[in-house]
């Protein structure tokens, strides 16, 4: 290649690299702006390793960027004016090993940096720096979560399902369990995966810095619905905790005359799986639907909570949610059975 060529060539090979960022930054916000990217986190169970993540990777392009710049300047400065014989031995000069002495003793305290800040984030998001403000247990299901919310002082403890709801701003203390196989509980923005294991219990700590709604996924491979194992964790500011608080605590009252004879069909077919507090529905297998109107989404978060959809469950789940462990309902429920039950499900706020 003559020089002149070269010389051509090269505004636009320099500017390559260049190119690449513009994706590169646009990916990298653009992903750090979806709900299950931890590229940016809000909570200081997650910060810190955020931030040493980020550091990490900017230490490694650092350093990436650093050897190729010497080894091309290497390159092009010691270039050989020709090419040796093939019987001459290439010289080198004593004067490289100081590049040596240099590589070591930059890198010494660089990495020694890294592995005091990696024990210092670990030590940070291992537990809280403030005393939790409440307990939840959260127990894994095919392919649902139960959520208990533990009341020691008031003797308040009460049951949900798929949507955790917590103070923002204070750190919860979380105990993980399972009741059939091995479930990963993650909220990408909030804090690192923890396994729920059968016969074991798993304590973790969750802190929203900002009120706001959280999307959680289950992380360990359990089964047909796996990806349909979803979580939200809803975080409000102390007063509205409060409040919802005190009304999901309560059981669910009497229900208006309208609803009566769905009531009496929920506790025929609905009962022996769903437990609705304060009634005589006592089952265990499904997700305790006491105040279930009031949940954003069914379904353990995959659809919405409308009538059109609640409808389509009740009376086909496994046609929304292949596998699911909901019989279809429709053939026990001919006729009006399926509005009067709905309506009833619908009441229950
Ligand atoms: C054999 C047990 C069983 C029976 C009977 C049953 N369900 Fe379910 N139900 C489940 C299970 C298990 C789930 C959780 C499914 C999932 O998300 O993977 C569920 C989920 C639901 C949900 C969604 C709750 C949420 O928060 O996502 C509703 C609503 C519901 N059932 C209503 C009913 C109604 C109404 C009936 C009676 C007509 C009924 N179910 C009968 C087991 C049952
Ligand atoms: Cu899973």
């Amino acid at each position: 290649m003559s020089r002149s060529q070269r010389g051509a060539a090269e505004p636009v090979t320099r500017l390559m690299p260049l190119a690449g960022t513009v994706p590169l930054a646009a990916l990298v916000s653009g992903c750090s702006a979806s709900p299950m990217s931890y590229l940016s986190t809000e909570g200081p169970a997650a910060d810190p390793v955020t931030l040493m993540g980020w550091g990490f990777t900017a230490i490694a392009a650092a350093t990436t960027l650093i050897i190729s710049g010497l080894l091309l300047w290497a390159v092009v400065r010691h270039r050989p004016l020709r090419l040796p014989e093939a019987r001459e031995t290439m010289e080198r000069g004593g004067n490289g090993l100081k590049w040596i002495y240099v590589g070591t003793l930059v890198s010494t305290p660089v990495l020694f940096g890294m592995a005091v800040w990696m024990v210092a984030a670990t030590a940070a998001v291992i537990a809280p720096g403030r005393p939790t403000a409440l307990t939840i247990q959260v127990i894994g299901h095919q392919w649902w979560w139960e959520l208990r919310y533990l009341d020691h002082q008031k003797n308040q403890s009460f049951i949900g399902a798929n949507e955790i709801h917590v103070p923002a701003g204070v750190p919860v203390k979380l105990e993980l369990m399972s009741a059939d196989v091995i479930h990963s509980f993650w909220i990408p923005k909030l804090s690192g995966k923890m396994d729920l294991v059968p016969g074991q219990l798993n304590e973790t700590w969750i802190e929203a810095s900002h009120e706001g709604e959280y999307r959680g996924q289950c992380a360990e491979f359990c089964g047909a619905q796996h990806a349909n194992m979803v979580l939200l964790l809803v975080a409000d500011n102390a007063a509205a905790f409060e409040a919802w608080w005190n009304a999901h605590a309560q059981p669910q009252g009497q229900v208006a005359d309208a609803v009566s004879h769905g009531r009496d069909l929920f506790m025929k077919h609905c009962g022996e799986c769903h437990t609705v507090d304060g009634t005589a529905a006592k089952g265990k297998d499904g997700p305790n639907l006491t105040h279930v109107a009031s949940r954003r989404k069914i379904g353990a978060n995959i659809y919405p909570n409308k009538r059109g959809h609640l409808g389509g469950w009740i009376a086909d789940a496994p046609t929304m949610k292949p596998r699911v462990r909901m019989p279809a309902m429709a053939e026990k429920l001919p006729g009006g059975d399926l509005i009067a039950v709905l309506d009833y499900v619908q009441s229950l706020h």
